[in-house]
C-alpha cells in the first residue's frame, strides 16, 4: 500500500480563507487545540488535536490556539504555539515555534502560546462577532470570558466589545461535511488498511481464542501502516455482540459463537468503521446464517438509495423495512409488517440507526436535518451504512435458538456525482464470502 499524499498548506490556507469568508469582515473566530489530559499521575491519555484546528491548520501540537480575523490588515490567520524550548524538547520532542508555524503552516503569523492573554483581547476590540465552539473545553470557556470582559472594562475609554457569539460549528461543520478530493484519498487509505486488518482477524480466529487475542491482530494491521485505531474496537463474542459498545474484549471465544468486530483505521486523522460478523469456527449455524442474510438484505436496500438527491433518513427507512419484513417471515415478529413497522416495533432488536457521517471523526460532524427535514444527499458527503440486529440472550417470547445472536455489517460509502462508492469494498461480506474465504484461510 503505497501512502497518499498529505493535504499541503495551501488547501489548509484556503479553507481558512473560505472559512472567514463565510464569517464576516466584523468577525473574530477563535479554535483551541485540544488539551492533553491526564491518564494517571503523570501518564497522558494518547494525544489527538482537535478536528476543528486540525482541519484548518494541519498542526499536531497541544497548546495552541488559532485566531481567524479576517481582514485584518496586519494578517488574518494567527497560530499562538509553544515557544522552542531545547531542554523540553529533548523530553517530549520537537516543537515547531512560532517561527516554524508562520513557515510551515502558511500563518499570516504565529506568537508564543504565553502571549496569548496579553494580545487576544486586543484581538478581540472591534469586531462585533465572536464565533468559538462554547462547552467544549470548560477551562478555556472561561479564559474566553475573561479576555471579553478585559474589553468590556474599557467601554468608557471608547473601547467596542463583541456583542454577538455564535456555534463555530454553524459554519465549519457543513465544511467538514463535504469530502474534497484530497480528503477522500486519505479516507480510501484509512477504509483499505481497515478492510486489511479486518481481514486479518478473520484469518486468525479459531475457537478458544481471545477477543483481546484478535483485537492484537486488528491493531498491528492498523500501526503497521501508520494508523491508530478510530475508537475502541469492539471484538464480541458471541452474546457480546449483542452489546451495542462493548469494549471488555475479555471473553473466550466459543466453537458456535459468531464473533462481531466493529473498528477501524483513523488515517492523518480520517477515520474508517467497518463491522462484520462471523464464525469463530468458518461455519454459519441455521439461525445465525438466517439472520446474518437478512442483516445482508437490509444493508443492500440501504445501499441502493445512496445517490444524490435521495433524503438521508430513506437509507434508514429501507433498511428498518426489510429487518421488519423478515423478522415476521422468522416468527420473531408477530403482526402486520407495514403497522411493526410504524410502530417501530423492530427497535427491540434493532434498536440505533443506519449510519453516520464520517470523517475526521468516526460520528462526524453536520447536520441531518435542515429545518426539520431529513437532508438530501450530495456529493462528497461520506457516511456509513450498518444495519444491524441483536437478540439477547434473554429475549422472552423468543425461541433459544436465537438467543444471543447479534449481528451488523457496517460499510463505509461516499456519494459521487451520480451515485456512490464504497470505501470499504473487498472484504468479505455475506455469509458466503466468509464461509469462502476462512475455507481459503
Ligand atoms: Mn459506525
Amino acid at each position: 500500500m503505497s501512502a497518499p499524499a498529505g493535504i499541503p498548506a495551501a488547501t489548509y490556507a484556503r479553507r481558512r480563507r473560505q472559512l472567514m469568508r463565510m464569517a464576516g469582515p466584523d468577525a473574530i473566530l477563535v479554535l483551541p487545540a485540544a488539551p492533553e489530559r491526564v491518564r494517571s499521575r503523570d501518564t497522558h491519555y494518547p494525544y489527538r488535536q482537535d478536528s476543528d484546528l486540525w482541519y484548518l491548520t494541519g498542526f499536531e501540537e497541544p497548546d495552541a490556539v488559532l485566531v481567524l480575523v479576517p481582514g485584518r490588515a496586519h494578517g488574518e490567520s494567527l497560530l499562538f504555539c509553544r515557544e522552542r524550548d531545547p531542554e523540553r524538547e529533548a523530553w517530549d520532542g520537537p516543537r515547531a515555534g512560532p517561527e516554524g508555524a508562520v513557515d510551515a503552516l502558511g500563518m499570516d503569523d504565529a506568537y508564543p502560546i504565553d502571549d496569548l492573554d496579553e494580545i487576544l483581547p486586543g484581538l478581540l476590540e472591534g469586531r462585533t462577532r465572536v464565533y468559538y465552539h462554547f462547552g467544549r473545553d470548560t477551562e478555556f470557556d472561561l479564559k474566553l470570558i475573561g479576555w471579553l470582559n478585559r474589553v468590556r472594562a474599557q467601554v468608557r475609554l471608547g473601547a467596542q466589545p463583541p456583542h454577538e457569539f455564535l456555534e463555530l460549528g454553524h459554519l465549519l461543520d457543513e465544511m467538514r461535511l463535504f469530502k474534497s478530493r484530497e480528503e477522500l484519498r486519505l479516507m480510501k487509505r484509512a477504509a483499505r488498511i481497515s478492510v486489511e486488518a479486518h481481514a486479518a482477524a478473520m484469518r486468525a480466529v479459531r475457537p478458544g481464542m481471545h477477543e483481546y487475542e484478535l483485537q492484537a491482530e486488528l491493531e498491528r494491521v492498523f500501526r503497521r501502516h501508520d494508523a491508530v485505531p478510530a475508537y475502541e474496537s469492539i471484538v464480541g463474542a458471541g452474546a457480546n455482540g449483542c452489546v451495542l459498545h462493548y469494549r471488555a474484549n475479555r471473553a473466550r471465544l466459543a466453537d458456535g459463537d459468531l464473533v462481531l468486530i466493529d473498528a477501524g483505521a483513523e488515517y492523518r486523522g480520517y477515520a474508517a468503521d467497518i463491522t462484520r460478523t462471523f464464525p469463530a469456527n468458518g461455519r454459519f449455524g441455521p439461525e445465525q446464517r438466517a439472520l446474518h442474510e437478512l442483516v445482508l438484505a437490509a444493508h443492500a436496500a440501504a445501499i441502493g438509495q445512496a445517490r444524490p438527491g435521495v433524503p438521508y433518513a430513506a437509507l434508514h427507512d429501507a433498511a428498518a423495512a426489510v429487518l421488519t419484513e423478515g423478522l415476521v417471515r422468522l416468527g420473531l415478529l408477530k403482526g402486520r409488517p407495514a403497522r411493526l413497522l410504524a410502530d417501530g416495533d423492530y427497535k427491540r432488536f434493532y434498536p440505533h440507526k443506519t449510519g453516520h457521517w464520517l470523517g475526521l471523526d468516526v460520528h462526524d460532524v453536520g447536520d441531518y436535518r435542515i429545518d426539520g427535514e431529513s437532508r438530501l444527499l450530495e456529493p462528497g458527503m461520506v457516511f456509513t451504512i450498518e444495519p444491524g440486529l441483536y437478540v439477547p440472550p434473554d429475549a422472552r417470547g423468543v425461541p433459544a435458538a436465537w438467543r444471543g445472536i447479534g449481528i451488523r455489517i457496517e460499510d463505509d460509502v461516499a456519494i459521487t456525482r451520480d451515485g456512490h462508492e464504497v470505501l470499504t469494498a473487498g472484504l468479505p461480506r455475506s455469509a458466503e464470502e466468509i464461509e469462502a474465504f476462512m475455507a481459503g484461510r
